[in-house]
């Protein structure tokens, strides 16, 4: 290991070591974690310092990553939610989503968010307590049920159906690994849940990639997060790609760690990949200017090449300032950035994929982002590291590869949960989306609500609600449990016309694929819990209880409520519980 350092430029670190006989247990503690960073980075530690002297030489010199390259709003696939369109194309998605692998990136610290645990943790809303994990995790199971008739013929009996791999980081692993064993993998087979752990990348104090020691510690080095595109390599050479293929599977679904509504789009967007046969499949949302969220970009090169793929957010304003709008991003009449945003749900194609990080090992391209001391850019206020992020795989890609991207709106499917109150704030007065746990929470019930008046149902209108100094709208606070409907088709069958909720205030929770209601007036709280093989019949039922109060709370409260800035006070349910198979009709 000393050698190898001492080659690629490295004999800094062993300048101030004693002479042998001290300190040598500090001295092998350094090397076995420079070791776990020469495993962690495709080629080690060597291929990491040349291409960050490349990157940083870059740097100095102002190489526009840019350069020669032409931005043009792209055109890709626009789905509006319950069209007849959208319909077809989710029976489309749902024949394919046994062939599915699910991929969750979860190995980031939140720090936007100033959470202290790990953001799968958080409840994604307190009517049921559900957190980000257990729904993703329970919309999976749910998919999978659907599918069991449309599994890979082949597969053997070992297989567990719908894999989900989560990519961790040392921030996180324990962490996520804990919540998964309390809750007894929140129903998922333990062999259906991969652990992928990305490793942290050294941080470099000058141009020269000189990697930094801690300053409390001169035995350690300072190695910091390499970002999303990790998770790549970590297919690659952890062999679950091989794994899936061999098993029959077609398709990767990559998500986020807080995202509550992906899933009511993947279906749909899973039907566009397989129709157009794309590749590579983004899925966005219509973006406001200066929105943090990447933006889908088609470039085109002065020597004639062309490309599809991310700006990421900090990089479009001066792309576009250099190029073609000298307003940088703005927003067109219509109030959006005319780029779609890309939420990195992803989803591509398992063959393709697998022979394609076969031949660059999941190397994505990284990029460098010191912040310099002074013009002479040679100093650094603080180590810097590479990056790179996973939506940039497409630029690997040969310019045949079938790269495309689908567009939903945002209600439907995106409201991360990634900024404090305090960031929401500034978000909100500046009109833009807040991304807190606040409007994350009513989003989430805002989106059921209107799914369910696109089926049908009279849903009472929203009202303004405030908490943590921002106004978010506020409508009957509905839960549609994973496990009760997958697609909107499924929905409509169960859940739509005869539905008449009166009161913004209302809440209504539904668990089980066996519930349908045909007629019901609700003024209040009301839940409904079939277990499976409990088919139960709501008809001609009228629910009007005191219901629930949703009352802001101080800085006082526990953590996960001032993230909100609002409690439940459920002062009154009708809960409707049927545990025992069978066939039921309320009332
Ligand atoms: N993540 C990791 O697993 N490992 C890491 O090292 C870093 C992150 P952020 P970001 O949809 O809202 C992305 O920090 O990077 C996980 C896209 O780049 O929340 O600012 C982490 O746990 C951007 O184009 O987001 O922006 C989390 O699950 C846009 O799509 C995920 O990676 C934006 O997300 C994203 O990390 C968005």
């Amino acid at each position: 290991m000393i050698d190898k350092l001492v080659e690629c430029g490295q004999d800094h670190l062993f300048a101030n070591w004693p002479a042998p006989g001290t300190d040598d247990d500090d001295k092998r503690r350094f090397l076995a974690q420079a070791a776990v960073c020469d495993a962690g980075y495709p080629g080690g530690i060597a291929q990491y310092v040349a291409n960050a002297k490349k990157l940083l030489q870059e740097s100095k010199d102002g190489v526009n990553p840019f350069e020669g390259w032409t931005p043009a709003v792209p055109d890709g696939i626009v789905v509006e939610y319950a069209s007849k369109e959208h319909v077809e194309l989710e029976a489309e998605g749902m024949r394919e989503v046994g062939s599915a692998c699910f991929v969750l990136v979860a190995g980031g610290l939140g720090e936007r968010l100033g959470y202290s645990g790990i953001k799968v943790e958080l409840p994604c809303e307190r009517a049921t307590d559900a957190c980000y994990l257990q729904l993703y995790i329970q919309s999976i199971l749910a998919l999978q049920q659907r599918s069991a008739g449309e599994m890979p013929a082949h597969r053997s009996a070992k297989d567990v159906g719908v894999p989900l791999a989560i990519m961790t980081s040392d921030d996180t692993h324990a962490k996520t690994l804990d919540l998964l064993e309390r809750n007894d993998y929140f129903g998922a087979k333990k062999e259906q849940v991969h652990l992928v752990k990305q490793e942290k990348v050294p941080c470099l104090v000058n141009n020269d990639a000189h990697l930094a020691v801690k300053d409390a510690d001169p035995y350690a080095l300072q190695t910091k997060p390499h970002g999303h595109g990790d998770v790549h390599a970590l297919l690659h050479t952890s062999g679950l790609l091989s794994k899936w293929s061999a098993a029959g599977k077609k398709w990767v679904v990559f998500f986020q760690d807080t995202n509550s509504l992906v899933f009511r789009v993947v279906p749909g967007a899973l039907g566009v990949s397989k129709q157009k046969g794309f590749v590579f499949n983004s899925l966005c949302v219509p973006r406001k200017a200066k929105e943090a969220i990447g933006a889908i970009t088609e470039l085109t090169h002065t020597d004639g090449r062309k490309m599809t793929v991310n700006v990421e957010y900090n990089q479009l304003d001066p792309l576009l300032r250099a190029t073609i709008n000298k307003d940088g991003d703005v927003n067109n009449d219509k109030g959006a950035s005319p780029f779609p945003g890309n939420i990195n749900q992803l989803i591509v194609s398992l063959e393709e994929y697998k022979t394609q990080l076969a031949k660059t090992g999941g190397q994505i391209e990284e990029f460098v982002n010191p912040k310099y001391k002074d013009a002479s850019k040679t100093a650094f206020k603080s180590p810097t590291r590479l990056e790179c992020m996973m939506q940039d795989y497409p630029k690997s890609l040969d310019a045949s590869a079938c790269v495309g991207f689908t567009v939903f709106d945002n209600w439907v499917g995106y409201s991360p949960v990634k900024n404090s109150p305090a960031d929401g704030v500034g978000k909100f007065k500046g009109g833009n989306p807040t991304h807190t746990a606040t409007s994350g929470e009513m989003e989430f019930y805002g989106c059921a609500s209107k799914v369910l008046e696109l089926a049908g149902a009279e849903m009472a209108a929203p009202i303004d609600f405030a908490a943590n100094d921002i106004v978010v709208p506020s409508g009957p606070k509905v839960v549609l449990h994973p496990s009760f409907a997958c697609t909107f088709e499924e929905l409509k069958g169960k859940c739509g016309k005869g539905l008449k909720v009166t009161s913004a205030s209302s809440a209504l929770v539904v668990e089980g694929a066996g519930v349908k209601i045909e007629s019901l007036t609700l003024d209040g709280a009301l839940v409904i819990k079939a277990c499976p093989g409990a088919f139960v019949t709501v008809k001609n039922l009228k629910v009007k209880n005191k219901g629930w109060r949703f009352e802001t709370c101080g800085t006082d409260a526990p953590e996960i409520d001032r993230l909100r800035g609002f409690v439940i006070e459920k002062d009154e349910t009708e809960e409707l519980v049927f545990d025992q198979p069978g066939a039921y009709t309320v009332p």
